[in-house]
């Protein structure tokens, strides 16, 4: 179409050249001293730490802002296809240090603001944390949205602007605590509100269906409920600021106006409460990864932002095309996990209802638009959802839902498919009471499935998605996992990024994977004395945070052991702290061995209700108690939790550490992300050949990993032949000798059954075989010690590790889905 309103919206600024919004220390200084007055309303004299972050993030936006139109007008103008992500998490962080990073502008704003006598570093570290995810799978989005920008491809997120992100943690007597999060109490100068992007979200009613005079009918969904989606939008810059993509986040609010007859007769909580309902949905986030948490807000959320988002991106498409034919040309629409799943039952009645499309036609758009990506085979984090909530919830999505499924098990009939096939591929479960499986959904919505990394997607086809595998051989492809090197080396780890510059040059600012030009230095002692200097320096500021936190000293040159992530089963963080324990016993049964002085980190949320997972964190802080006041271990041993484990305390953990602990039950962490951020930051990693792990040890040399324990194959024979955890642990003595302290109240003298049901699962079931695995774990990690005292070594392998991670870039993964999923060009 010729209407082209957001460029000739924007014809003005055509000239608008970014001069002066330069790293110019002068300039900067200005720029800060009028936002302070003219936007936060603050005399220089009077204004506290805040507003000084406050004016200071307002000028790094206007500087982004420039650019963001002009990506915008670009993408317009030469009609480039979007890339749409739709995440019902972004675990972002921190914005202000990422955006300065990508401009180019941090040196000149910490010279302005030291100028102004304000410390960068302290009001930095006043931003929240913007924990709007759970873990890995909103740390990647997050990541993605970074990678997107940088290498050139159109994207928009789409998300919820929770006004509570994840929970704070608070560790009391040494047992969580959970908090609200507060990210919003002093606003948000990143986002723009954009009252104007705003859509009816319809809830429950009913169906009409009216006939056309030739006799087809349509069908009318007339809700009984209405929500408003308003748009915040964040723009996300990529690395140099050459491009700047945007987040749009969409907040509920109410249709329905204050009842004021309420109101004035004193019902104030029911003139409200309508709002309430409504407003609700964007409240905050589900606490809980890796498992389904099967509540109906939920389901309103996932259809809240999931139907906001696809009337915009019509909205969006119509204005530029005016025709909706062309849509899977110019749209990709990516699900993270199947919370977008309901994308596949609202774009094709929106394609059939309103547009009046055929449904076959609606269907190819739909399948050309769609893909989705999966990250977990946990069948407890399958999501499914009662077909008679959703029937009451979204009526008319329950039909299409239903015909979606009746021309699929049309079509496995017809290829001659078994019984066992047909029920596995449906899109409605009838084990127990009937319901949709939304991964069956997501699947045969979309034209392409991947798996987060190479077991894992090679595990996709054995497991969860065989059937529908064999019945859409193509569909299935791998995309392994990356990070951004720019927050998690270049922003997180400033000396080794000076360092890196020093030696090989800034080749590697731009490809990660001319990080291998490090290689050679890794036989040098003048270089490997450099890396372990930075290290050290890494580690004492890591030491720091543990004692402002925990209140611990520790030895800096001491092994910094560490497992950060979510608290889970599988993760199995109590295989780590029953070996740590098992270590404490040997040390104090052989005082004068030539122990590795070492400090077991560790730090991670558990989800509320996960009792195994909340006793696991209180075990560890219990074990630390004892052993950090144990003299007779003297300093060799320490272990600390730190509480609240978020993205800002992993950009001081992950440089700080020597060792990083990946040790899942095989088969079952489908990529982690952790692992990339440690070995980019030269951690060696001890870990089972699980997710990522696999091709880490692919690409630093299985001379520069220690990989331990069961293969997924070896667990999935063991679950078959039978595992009795009891005959292991009884063949196991130092293991055996560990549990009977736990369960006779060694950390827990004044109350000693608060392990008895952590104890008892080992005995008796061990789900997860950490009794199966531990001795291997142990016999690595002594290993391990080993290594560290030849230092010369270590550093030679940590070097390595760096010098090999750069394929694990998120580039590169975006580069990935751009080129074989998306089909959009990069630069
Ligand atoms: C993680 N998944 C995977 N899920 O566990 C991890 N789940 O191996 C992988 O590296 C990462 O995704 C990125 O691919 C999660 O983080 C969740 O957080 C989650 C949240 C809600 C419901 C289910």
């Amino acid at each position: 179409g010729a209407y082209a309103p957001e460029a000739n919206a924007n014809a003005h600024l055509e000239d608008l050249t970014p001069e002066g919004r330069v790293n110019d220390p002068v300039h900067l200084k200005t720029e800060i001293l009028a936002k302070l007055a003219y936007s936060v309303g603050k005399d220089p004299i009077s204004a506290n730490s805040n507003d000084w972050l406050t004016a200071t993030i307002l000028v790094v936006r206007d500087h982004i802002v420039d650019r963001w139109m002009a990506t915008t007008r670009d993408n317009y103008r030469a009609e480039k296809k979007r890339v749409y992500y739709l995440s019902l998490e972004f675990l972002i962080g921190r914005l202000m240090r990422d955006a300065m990073n990508n401009l180019d502008l941090t040196s000149g704003i910490k010279e302005a603001l030291a100028e102004l006598n304000v410390d960068i570093d302290f009001i930095r570290e006043l931003e929240p944390d913007a924990a709007l995810g759970n873990g890995g799978l909103g740390r990647l989005a997050a990541c993605f949205m970074e990678s997107m920008a940088t290498v050139g491809v159109p994207a928009y997120g789409y998300g919820i602007r929770y006004d509570h992100g994840l929970f704070r943690q608070a560790i009391e007597d040494g047992a969580q605590m959970e908090y609200p999060e507060e990210w919003l109490s002093f606003g948000n100068p990143w986002e723009f509100q954009r009252k104007e992007s705003s859509y009816s979200i319809g809830f429950g009613g009913t169906v009409e269906v009216t006939k056309d005079w030739d006799g087809a009918t349509t069908s009318t969904w007339k809700p009984a409920e209405n929500v408003m989606a308003i748009a915040y939008d964040t723009p996300v810059v990529g690395w140099r600021g050459e491009k700047v993509n945007t987040l749009r986040l969409w907040r509920a609010r109410s249709t329905v106006p204050i009842k004021l007859d309420l109101f004035n007769s004193g019902d104030h909580l029911g003139a409200l409460s309508e709002s309430n309902r409504a407003e609700s949905i964007s409240r905050v986030l589900y606490p809980a990864d890796s498992s389904s948490s099967g509540q109906e807000l939920r389901l309103r959320q996932e259809f809240f932002f999931t139907s906001a988002s696809v009337q915009d991106i019509l909205r969006r498409h119509l204005q530029q095309y005016n025709t909706l034919d062309n849509l899977a040309d110019k749209v990709s629409m990516q699900l993270n996990d199947t919370h977008p799943a309901l994308a596949v039952a609202e774009l094709m009645r929106v394609l059939v209802d309103h547009h009046n499309m055929k449904w076959d036609e609606a269907w190819a758009i739909t399948n050309g638009v769609i893909s989705y990506t999966n990250h977990t085979l946990l069948p407890e984090a399958l999501e499914t959802w009662p077909v008679n909530l959703i029937e009451r919830m979204l009526p008319r999505h329950m039909q299409i839902i239903y015909a979606i499924n009746a021309r699929l098990l049309e079509h496995v009939k017809a290829a001659g498919m078994d019984d066992g096939t047909i029920s596995a591929v449906s899109l409605i479960g009838e084990q127990g009471s009937r319901h949709v499986r939304m991964g069956n959904l997501a699947f045969v919505g979309a034209h392409k499935v991947n798996g987060v990394a190479g077991l894992h997607s090679y595990l996709m086809k054995q497991t969860v998605f065989k059937e529908l595998h064999s019945v859409f051989p193509d569909r299935i492809t791998n995309k392994t996992n990356g990070v951004t090197p720019r927050r998690w080396l270049m922003e997180a780890n400033p000396a080794l990024t000076a360092l890196l510059r020093e030696t090989i040059g800034d080749g590697f600012m731009d490809d990660t994977e001319k990080l291998k030009d490090l290689i050679p230095f890794a036989q040098d002692p003048v270089f490997r004395a450099k890396f372990a200097e930075v290290k050290q320096s890494n580690k004492a500021r890591l030491a720091q945070l543990i004692h402002d936190r925990v209140g611990v000293k520790v030895d800096p040159t001491a092994m910094f052991d560490v497992q950060v992530k979510r608290i889970h089963e599988y993760k199995r963080q109590l295989l780590n702290i029953l070996e740590t324990i098992a270590l404490y016993n040997e040390i104090r049964a052989n005082p004068h061995k030539n122990w590795v002085p070492r400090v077991k980190v560790f730090a991670g949320k558990a989800a509320a209700s996960y009792w195994q997972a909340k006793s696991i964190i209180h075990l560890i802080n219990d074990v630390g108690s004892v052993v950090n006041n144990d003299p007779s271990v003297r300093d060799l041993l320490k272990v600390v939790f730190i509480p609240n484990y978020n993205v800002s305390a992993a950009e001081i953990i992950m440089p700080g550490a020597d060792l990083s602990e990946q040790i899942s039950t095989a088969g079952l962490e489908a990529s982690g992300t952790g692992n990339m951020k440690f070995g980019l930051n030269g951690a060696l990693t001890i870990g089972t050949l699980d997710g990522a792990n696999v091709e880490m040890l692919e690409h630093v040399g299985a001379a520069n990993i220690k990989i331990f324990g069961m293969t997924a194959q070896e667990v999935e024979a063991l679950r078959i032949k039978g595992y009795s955890s009891r005959e292991v642990i009884e063949a196991t003595p130092a293991l055996k000798e560990v549990l009977e302290g736990i369960a006779g109240g060694t950390f827990s003298p004044n109350d000693q059954h608060r392990y008895q049901g952590l104890v008892d699962m080992m005995w008796n079931s061990d789900h997860f075989l950490v009794a199966a695995d531990f001795q291997a774990y142990w016999n690595a990690q002594r290993e391990m010690d080993v290594l560290w005292h030849n230092q010369d070594a270590w550093q030679t392998q940590a070097i390595l590790n760096t010098a090999n991670m750069g394929w694990f870039s998120s580039d590169r993964t975006i580069r990935e889905y751009a080129e074989e999923i998306w089909n959009v060009p990069t630069n």
